[in-house]
This record gives C-alpha cells, structure tokens and sequence, in this order.
C-alpha cells in the first residue's frame, strides 16, 4: 500500500478573516466552503440522501451506466486529481475502470480526507494514492509538486463547480488547465438548468437537513471564533433566481440583533440576509463555454435527468 498525507492547515486565521470581512460587507456573506466541518461534512452527506436531492443520486447512475464510454473518451491516464475529494466515494468508479497509477485526492477538511483516501489506499494495493488536507481554491498551485509526471485528468463531480459564478468559476478552471498541463483533462459534473419548483425543493427538503446544514455555520462559527449567534433567531431561506440561473442560500434574521463574533459586533436588522452559498444551474452550452473561456475544449459529454458530465481535453 502506498499512501501519504500532507496538511497545509487552513489558518485558524483564514476563518476569522474572512468571516470578520463577510459580516462588515453589504450584503454580508460568507463564502460556502466554511460549510464542511465534521458536522457540515456529515449534514452533506444526509442530504445526499433526501428523496427531493437527486444531484449525488443521478450522478452516480450517470456515471455507473456510461463508465465504459467515459473510460474510452478519457484515455490512458497516469494520474486522477480530485479537489474536494470529502469522502473519496466517488472516484472508485474511475479507479476501476481506467487503472491510473496515481490519484491525488484534496479536500479544505483534511482529517476525513486523511481517512477515507488510507481506507481507499488499503483496497487499491497497486495504487499512489496521496492525500493534500488544503483549501484548494486559494492553495491549488501548491499541489504541483506533488504530482507525477505523465497525462492527469482532474476529476470535479458533483456540481461543486456550481459553487462559484461564472467568471469565478473560469478563473478556477483556468488554474485546473494549467495544473492538468497542456495533454491534461477534465472530468466535471455539473446540475442542469430545470424546473425551478425542483430546484426549490431540492434545497428546501423536508426533513429539514438543508436547512440543519446551512444553520450549523453559525454553530461553528460560535464554537471556533467565540461568536454568539442565536441558531433559533435565523432562518434558513433558500430560493432559485431564474435571472442570475441559480440557488441563492441565506440565513435570514428573524430579528433585529446585534451579533458579536471574534470581539467585534455586527448588527442584523428584521429581515436582513446573510448570504452563505450560490449553486449555479447551466445549461450544456453555457457550461462549454465558461470552460472554453479557461481554455478547455470539450471532447466529449454525457445526460441524464437532469444533470450532466463533461470532458474536456
Ligand atoms: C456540494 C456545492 C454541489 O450546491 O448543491 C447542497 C452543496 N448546498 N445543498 C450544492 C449543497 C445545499 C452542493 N454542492
């Protein structure tokens, strides 16, 4: 077996600075990837069992049913990189069916990371398998010297991509490119454009899970920068903008209160937002050309109800 791990800790720093600057904003906002703590990364994964949540569910049947099609598009491999890896289920397929002799997982949450890609490790003896604990979005060059040489695909499933708006989101692909190299390629999941009443439901199940995931960011940020948010005084509130094409996720003040978070005071006023995640929704066009703005070109893709999967050469 062949594993190593490699934290690069997100500075207890980051958190503080990043949350201090999203509350003193107008709109406040904080940005989603500080969602997966231990819990966070757990409430994820229950949602991906919500009947109303389809988009883990139909990417995986999507790629189980059109993994020998995947496999011959993407062609001999010599390594599979996975940001935001969580718990490392989902490139097993890929293992299997295209052989790398490498895969370098990364995920902001490294510890789970650590985890699941020794367990992965274990069951794929002839595989490299390492492991980056990092926040890739601001990070991602420093995995470079950890890569093989040969010919890499980058593998981002699960409309991760969604997360960040269009010219955010080239901007990432972009540093894929350059990471993937001139013969890499990419792999990438993303949710398609639907009915809004879907969509709506998707992030408003009724079980209640979204809305435990969205207010556990304020249970985080009570326990690791001594805030005093009252969970019980916001509401999860989550809608689908048809203008902007996508999911706006917020915890909506319930009052007029004032906040205190690492010594410094923020005031919500009755019915203010703070805005915790965006979850863009593409048509396949509109995706290859956000991709093709990064300078990638599409070689190849696949449908199913409602979600899609690109490759990218
Ligand atoms: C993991 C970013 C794809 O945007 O649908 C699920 C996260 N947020 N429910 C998404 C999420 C609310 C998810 N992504």
């Amino acid at each position: 077996m062949s594993f190593t791990f490699q934290d690069f800790p997100v500075a207890a720093d980051d958190l503080r600075s990043d949350v201090l600057a999203g509350l003193a904003a107008c709109p406040k906002s904080i940005p989603p990837k500080y969602f997966y703590d231990e819990a966070g990364c757990r409430l994820f994964e229950a949602i991906c069992a919500q009947p109303e949540y389809a988009l883990c569910r139909t990417e995986r049947m999507l790629m189980a049913s059109r993994l020998p099609d995947i496999a011959a598009a993407a062609g001999p491999l010599d390594c599979i990189i996975e940001p935001g890896a969580g718990e490392c289920s989902k490139v097993r397929l890929l293992l299997d069916a295209l052989h790398p002799a490498h895969l370098v997982v990364l995920d902001i949450a490294g510890a789970p990371l650590a985890a699941a890609a020794q367990a992965l490790a274990q069951a794929y003896p002839g595989l490299v398998v390492t492991a980056l604990g990092m926040d890739f979005i601001r990070d991602l060059e420093a995995a470079a010297p950890c890569l093989p040489p040969g010919r890499r695909l980058i593998y981002y499933p699960g409309s991760s991509i969604g997360n960040f708006p269009p010219d955010t989101a080239t901007a990432l692909l972009t540093r894929f490119r350059r990471l993937a190299g001139a013969d890499g390629r990419l792999l990438i999941g993303f949710d398609l454009k639907k009915d809004p009443l879907l969509l709506h439901a998707a992030y408003n199940d009724a079980a209640g899970i979204t809305a435990a995931f969205n207010l556990n960011l304020l249970e985080r940020l009570n326990r690791e920068l001594g805030a005093d948010f009252d969970p019980a005084r916001f509401r999860h509130y989550a809608f689908y903008n048809p203008v902007a094409g996508r999911i706006e996720m917020h915890l909506l003040s319930l009052a007029a209160q004032t906040v205190s978070v690492a010594g410094q005071r923020f005031h919500f006023a009755l019915g203010e937002t703070l805005h915790t995640e965006y979850s863009y929704k593409f048509r396949r066009d509109e995706f290859s050309t956000i991709a093709g703005n990064a300078g990638w070109e599409l070689a190849n893709e696949w449908e199913q109800q409602g979600f899609a999967v690109q490759l990218y050469g």
